[in-house]
């Protein structure tokens, strides 16, 4: 196939590794010239990605990126990749998807198939992409084949191969679906057909919408484990040995990235377009929007000092793991109210060289012993595989340790749990 992937960010350019690793030809469309002058010169933009891992994807010439939509005029599918952000009052923010699409519609031709990926509310590639396609004169499912299929890319783990993942694909008809199947089954391991464009679109806000909603829950329970005097991390370990039926979601200072607090968003507001309201998902944004108060309250317990006199050392400041991604990281919020309370904030995190807060600039700090023992608390708000844990224990006067990334060390009578 010669396959058009259009933005090349973290769904896009794993997408396109993909095609081009199965043999494909793939031309990759992006509007932001620093990340095609980046591709061009094989230096990276995600984490998950090497600089050589870049530079290969070049290697067999079967790969071009350009900011002109005019080369999908040579590929057989158009796969759109582009972010679906919320706008400053929450609501689901398609002008991505709408200026890819309008940018792509003057270069479709006949017998091709548009896909999709973004993650978006149920109805958007029947109301808001078929019916433009239609406007170019054609039958959609003869003529042009039209369909969604969620991405399902998981950044920051390597556990699962992206091909690996079932990958589930709705047309606008049949023959759009069995169109987007045959696509994509030539780079995935599994393809599951569903009936229609929208069944493919609530799969996935569900999906992300159960995680949010039972991350919650044991952020909940981690403030009640608090005035219990409980440990939060024993509780789950013991529910853990239930052998079915226990999931075991972890607390921790909030819930961030692009997809997890987002797509539930969509749902709900597709859900009041119908004059409905999933409560529940109301109620795990607001939980969630809990936790990074909850995780100062922790640190200003424990101090020896008043927090506006202390000096804290934030580590981590991404909205998880080994990802380089500080959208929507509850890190953020914690560092923003430790500097209006007048403390004396700094950071580290080997992903985020640099940080603009309240439109102050920070520089990640270089960890020695002697920073450490400088500071009043040490937050550990992501768990980077790569901190020195041992230094951080052994010359921290207090740990506040959000992901309790510290269970398999001994004498942590300076740690905190959440
Ligand atoms: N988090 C918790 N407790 C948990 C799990 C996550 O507090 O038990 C927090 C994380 O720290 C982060 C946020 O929730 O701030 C989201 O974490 P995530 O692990 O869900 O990571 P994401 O946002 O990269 O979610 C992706 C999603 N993949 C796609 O949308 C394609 C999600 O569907 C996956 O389930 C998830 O990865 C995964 O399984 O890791």
């Amino acid at each position: 196939w010669t396959i058009g992937i259009v933005g090349l960010g973290y769904v896009g350019l794993p997408l396109a590794q993909l095609f081009l690793e199965q043999g494909h030809t793939v031309y990759g469309i992006d509007t932001d010239q620093t990340k095609l002058s980046r591709l061009e010169q094989g230096t990276s933009y995600l984490a998950d990605f090497s600089d050589q891992v870049i530079k290969e994807l070049f290697q067999n010439g079967t790969f071009a990126v350009s900011s002109s939509y005019a080369l999908l005029e040579n590929v057989d599918a158009i796969i759109l990749c582009v972010p679906t952000p919320l706008d400053t009052s929450g609501e689901p923010d398609l002008q991505y998807v709408r200026k890819a699409l309008q940018s792509t519609l003057p270069h479709l031709q006949k017998g091709q198939l548009l896909v999709l990926e973004s993650s978006t509310y149920p109805g958007t590639t029947e109301e808001e992409i078929a019916p433009q396609v239609k406007e170019k004169g054609w039958n959609i499912g003869q003529d042009i084949h039209v369909a969604y299929s969620p991405e399902r890319i998981n950044p920051g783990q390597s556990t699962y191969k992206l091909a690996s993942i079932p990958k589930v694909v709705g047309g606008e008809t049949p023959s759009c679906t069995k169109r987007a199947k045959g696509v994509y089954a030539s780079v995935f391991d599994e393809v599951v057909e569903v009936s229609s464009s929208k069944v493919a679109e609530v799969s996935k806000l569900v999906e992300n919408a159960q995680r949010l909603i039972n991350i919650s829950f044991m952020n909940e329970v981690a403030m009640l484990c608090d005035s219990l005097h409980v440990n939060i991390w024993e509780v789950i370990d013991a529910c853990s040995t239930k052998p079915f039926g226990f999931t075991p979601y972890t607390p921790g200072p909030g819930v961030g990235g692009h997809c997890i607090p987002v797509d539930p968003l969509y749902l709900n507001w597709k859900a009041n377009q119908q004059g409905m309201d999933l409560s529940l998902i109301q109620a795990a944004k607001s939980v969630n929007a809990r936790m990074p108060r909850f995780v100062i309250e922790k640190v200003k317990a424990h101090l020896g000092v008043p927090l506006e006199q202390s000096n804290l050392l934030m580590l981590g400041v991404t909205y998880k793991k080994n990802v380089n991604d500080i959208r929507e990281s509850p890190a953020l919020q914690i560092f923003e109210h430790l500097l209006d309370v007048g403390a004396n904030v700094s950071y580290h995190d080997p992903y985020v060289p640099s940080l603009t807060i309240d439109s102050s600039d920070y520089e990640s700090r270089t960890i020695t012993k002697e920073m450490l023992e400088n500071q009043h608390g040490v937050l550990i708000l992501t768990d980077h595989s790569c901190l020195p844990y041992q230094m951080i224990l052994d010359h921290s006067a207090l740990i506040v340790d959000t992901r309790n990334v510290l269970k398999g060390y001994e004498n942590k009578n300076n740690v905190v749990l959440l």
